[in-house]
């Protein structure tokens, strides 16, 4: 390879590596956090950082992300600031949405990230349509949707799956399988493989090693680049391991035995270390040293946006309509 794509190729995986280290510095925190009473609600994402970071890679600014509520690492690695992040699980002032959403319902209108929504795979079918306007307008743009595997078996994700096939639309699903949805293991959900399902839609469908960011990286690459290239959809199957529980009110020790701890070979931050070091892109040292900024980044973030008071009562009567409802004002009489 010649020096300079090798160079760049470095600084590309060392961004991808930095923000895998942020998103499990940043998890870690919230959870402790949550633990502490700082925080009321969160969905940690330990374990799928390495399967959005190379999914991430793979997109341009202009391309449209549906994700869902476990997506931390692919927002961090697309930019939208960590501020924005931690806002939005405090519900304070500077959230964008002001506190309306629960925590890890996340929404970054600059960077393309749609606003993530409660019911599992209800976003898909506002992904095809997304997409749809995309090919209608011939913008060029690619949309990603992800989600879990437990978002395979609702009437949404098929409702999806068929018409992006049938208007061959730009448009990626990306699922991200840890095995779980909540309590339930993936193979009490549905006994086909996720990545054979695209078959029933006449749909390209691909199983890629989630851990392997290299590897995700690939894979999602060509299935936007065909998707750019009017070639139409596919579905990848990205195998992870949810490591954590499902969210901050879950206990997974009473209903599953299998784990994967931190800095053992499953964990994809082990991988992606061991991954980097053989191209000799990372070694020890740059490791303490991106792994004791993030910690202080991480620390200094939540600190700062702690202290930023909740939002005023007044704007949750705002925002909806142009005009004011007698209604409206009526309750903010009888409220406030
Ligand atoms: C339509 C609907 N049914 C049930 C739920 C409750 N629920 C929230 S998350 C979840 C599991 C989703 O699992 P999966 O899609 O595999 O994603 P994961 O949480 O494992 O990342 C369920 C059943 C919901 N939010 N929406």
């Amino acid at each position: 390879m010649p020096e300079v794509e090798k160079s760049e190729e470095k600084s590309r995986l060392i961004k991808a590596y930095t923000a895998v280290i942020l998103s499990r510095t940043l998890d870690r925190k919230i959870v402790t956090s949550q633990r502490q009473g700082r925080v009321g609600f969160y969905t940690p994402t330990m374990g799928q950082e390495t399967l959005q970071i190379g999914a991430s890679m793979a997109l341009e600014a202009k391309d449209l992300i549906y994700g869902y509520y476990r997506d931390v690492p692919f927002m961090l690695h697309r930019g939208v600031p960590m501020e924005n992040i931690i806002n939005q699980i405090m519900g304070n002032r500077d959230d964008s949405a002001l506190g309306r959403q629960m925590p890890s319902h996340y929404s970054d209108k600059k960077r393309n990230f749609m606003s993530v929504q409660s019911p599992v795979a209800a976003h898909l079918p506002v992904a095809v349509g997304a997409a749809y306007a995309q090919k209608y307008r011939k913008t060029g743009a690619v949309v990603i949707a992800t989600f879990g595997e437990g978002s395979t078996s609702t009437p949404d994700f098929h409702a999806a799956m068929n018409m992006a096939a049938v208007f061959n639309l730009p448009l990626v699903f990306l699922c991200e399988n840890n095995g779980w949805a909540i309590s339930l293991p993936v193979e009490k959900q549905t006994i086909a493989e996720i990545w054979t399902k695209a078959a029933a839609y006449g749909m390209r469908g691909l199983r890629v090693n989630g851990n392997d960011m290299l590897e995700t990286y690939e894979v999602v690459k060509e299935a936007v680049k065909r998707a750019r290239e009017g070639k139409g959809p596919t579905l990848i199957d990205a195998i992870s391991f949810r490591m954590g529980p499902h969210s901050t009110s879950d206990d997974p020790t009473k209903y599953r035995t299998e784990t994967v701890d931190e800095g053992s070979d499953r964990d994809p931050v082990v991988v992606t270390e061991k991954l980097l070091k053989a191209k000799g892109f990372i070694d020890d040292k740059l490791v303490e040293s991106i792994k004791t900024k993030a910690q202080k980044i991480v620390d200094e973030k939540f600190e700062e946006c702690a202290k930023i008071p909740a939002p005023d009562p007044k704007t949750a009567f705002e925002g909806v309509y142009a005009e004011t409802t007698w209604m409206l004002e009526e309750e903010v009489r009888d409220i406030l």
